[in-house]
């Protein structure tokens, strides 16, 4: 019998490592083989299937709630789903949740690299911009991000690499006995 579909649901700040650690989750599951794996990264989504929208409340829980749809297909398929924006809202991805546990597993990560860590960072210059207010509704210095309280796994990036950040994941996923 083959196994049932799942979504891991990375959320977290801008920089905080979610797409490194989705690609590199991305391989070690696919290495394994088996089943189709796609990785639906906040970049990529926001490109082809949001690029009319911004960063309102409105428009990311319109660019969440598209992206659960396309996970929960994926899983309903007996897929494995990757998603890697930042959500920043709490209802947002429960609503998401459910949408995806009618038909399989939600595994939400927390990628918990602070505001902090992130900033001082800032790999791609954005948060000096938001800091300047060149850029508006920056996630975490003009705009919220409610922090997750019970996700399946909380990663803290500032005491493990990439490979062992996927490897938590790859762990969790072997206990739940979807892999
Ligand atoms: C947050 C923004 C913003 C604002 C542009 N706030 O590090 P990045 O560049 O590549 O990831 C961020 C990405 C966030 O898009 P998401 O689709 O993940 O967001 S949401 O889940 O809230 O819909 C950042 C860039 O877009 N970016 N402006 N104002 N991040």
């Amino acid at each position: 019998r083959s196994k049932q579909g799942f979504t891991v649901f990375f959320t977290g700040f801008s920089g905080s490592g979610k797409s490194t650690i989705a690609n590199a989750l991305m391989i070690k599951l696919m290495e394994m083989g088996g089943r189709p794996v796609t990785l639906l990264d906040g970049d990529l989504v926001r490109k082809h299937l949001s690029s009319e929208l911004g960063f309102s409340k409105e428009h990311r829980d319109l660019n969440i709630r598209r992206i659960g749809y396309v996970a929960s297909e994926i899983t309903k398929n007996g897929g494995i789903a990757l998603c890697a924006p930042i959500a920043p809202y709490a209802a947002t991805r429960r609503a998401v949740r459910e949408d995806i546990e009618a038909f399989g597993t939600f595994i939400e990560v927390h990628v918990a690299t602070s505001l902090e860590e992130c900033e001082r960072r800032d790999r791609k210059g954005l948060y000096k911009l938001a800091r300047e207010g060149k850029i508006k509704e920056f996630t975490g210095i003009s705009d919220p991000y409610d922090v997750p309280e019970n996700p399946e796994i909380r990663i803290e990036t500032e005491h493990a690499d990439v490979d062992n950040c996927a490897h938590q994941v790859i762990l969790k996923l072997e206990n739940l006995g979807l892999i």
